[in-house]
C-alpha cells in the first residue's frame, strides 16, 4: 500500500487522485497536516498525520501495511526565507524520519521531490546539467541538495530504492501552490481571469524552469514505474518541461484574453529567482527511463484557462 504525506498540497492532491486510479482507491492512504482537500473526500482513506512525529509515523505505516511512500510535505523556497532554521528543520527532518523506517520496515519503494532550486548562481544558468557546480543559495535550496545526499547515502548504504525529481516551477489548476517563487505563473492565470489585471512580483524578462502539472505526474509516475536497474540517479534527476518569462506568459494570456495586462513590483523573490537556472539538461531523465514533456506555454495556457473558467463559473 502507498502512503502519500503532504496529500493536501499542490502536488499531493493530484498525486494522489492519479495513484488512486493507477492502484486503486483503498491501496493509497493519502495524509497531512491539514484536514483533507475537498478534491480528495470520497476518493479514498485519509489520515491526519504530523511527519515530524517518528513514532505517530512508524505506527501508521505498520497498521496500514505501507510499503511505499511519497512525501511531498515541504516548505517552498519564498515561505523558507522567512523561517530559514524552521524551514531546515521540516524539510530535513521528515525525510529522514521517511528513510529511516524505510530502513527499519524494509520499505519497497520511497519518492521525494527535489528541486531546481538546489542550482545557484555559480551553477550554469542555460540548459543546466545534470552534474555541475550545486551551490545553492536558498534554504530551501540548501535543504533539497541536503537531502538529495541523504537519499543517494540510503540507497548506497542501506539499499533503499528511494528516487527523487528536480522539479521545476509547477503550475496547476486544482490545488493551490504553497509559499513557491515561482507561484507568480499560477496566480496569474487567476487574476487575469478575475481582475484582468496582475501584479507580479518578478521583473519581465525572469527566465524560469516550468512544468505543467500533467507533465510532473506523469514524470513521478513514469520514474516510480521504471525498473530499479534503469535508475543510474540516486540524488534526483534533472526534470524539464519548459522555460518562460512573465512577459511570454502574460503574452500567452493575452491570446485568450486581449485585454489582459501585466505590471512588474520585483519583491524578496526576483533575488531567489536570480540565483536559479534559466532552463534544465534533463536528458539523463530522457536516457535512463524515456522521459519526453507533451504542454509547452501554449497548450498549458488553453488547458489552464480552460479549467479555471469551468471552477469559476466563468462563461
Ligand atoms: C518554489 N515551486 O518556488 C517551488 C519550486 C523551482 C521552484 O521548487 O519554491
Amino acid at each position: 500500500k502507498i502512503l502519500v504525506i503532504g496529500a493536501c498540497g499542490q502536488i499531493g492532491v493530484e498525486l494522489t487522485l492519479a495513484l488512486r486510479k493507477m492502484y486503486g482507491d483503498n491501496n493509497v492512504v493519502a495524509s497531512d497536516l491539514r484536514e483533507e482537500h475537498d478534491l480528495l473526500k470520497g476518493t479514498g482513506p485519509y489520515v491526519s498525520l504530523d511527519v515530524m512525529n517518528k513514532e505517530m509515523l512508524h505506527v501508521l505505516v505498520i497498521r496500514h501495511n505501507i510499503t511505499q511512500v511519497y512525501l511531498l510535505a515541504a516548505i517552498l523556497s519564498a515561505t523558507g526565507e522567512k523561517n530559514p532554521l524552521l524551514a531546515w528543520h521540516i524539510n530535513m527532518q521528515s525525510l529522514l524520519n521517511v528513510l529511516d523506517i524505510a530502513k527499519e520496515e524494509g520499505l519497497d519503494k520511497i519518492y521525494w521531490p527535489s528541486s531546481i532550486a538546489v542550482f545557484g548562481p555559480s551553477s550554469p544558468k542555460v540548459d543546466t546539467p545534470q552534474h555541475t557546480t550545486i551551490e545553492p543559495t536558498t534554504i530551501y535550496g540548501i535543504s533539497k541538495f541536503a537531502g538529495e545526499r541523504w537519499c543517494e547515502y540510503y540507497n548506497h548504504r542501506y539499499g533503499i530504492d528511494v528516487r527523487s525529481l528536480r522539479y521545476p516551477g509547477l503550475i496547476s489548476y486544482k490545488s493551490a501552490p504553497g509559499g513557491g517563487t515561482t507561484d507568480y505563473a499560477v496566480e496569474i492565470y487567476h487574476e487575469a481571469l478575475e481582475e484582468g489585471t496582475y501584479k507580479c512580483f518578478l521583473s519581465e524578462d525572469t527566465y524560469l524552469p516550468m512544468m505543467y502539472m500533467h507533465d510532473a505526474i506523469r514524470a513521478t509516475i513514469e520514474l516510480m514505474e521504471a525498473p530499479g536497474e534503469k535508475i543510474s540517479v540516486r540524488s534526483a534527476y534533472n526534470l524539464s518541461g519548459m522555460s518562460f518569462s512573465p512577459k511570454e506568459i502574460s503574452a500567452a494570456i493575452q491570446q485568450h484574453i486581449p485585454d489582459f495586462t501585466i505590471s512588474y513590483e520585483p519583491d524578496y523573490r526576483q533575488e531567489i529567482a536570480n540565483s536559479w537556472p534559466q532552463s534544465i539538461d534533463d536528458s539523463q531523465a530522457s536516457k535512463d527511463w524515456g522521459w519526453k514533456p507533451q504542454y509547452d506555454l501554449a497548450k498549458m495556457t488553453e488547458d489552464m484557462l480552460k479549467n479555471l473558467k469551468k471552477q469559476k463559473g466563468i462563461k
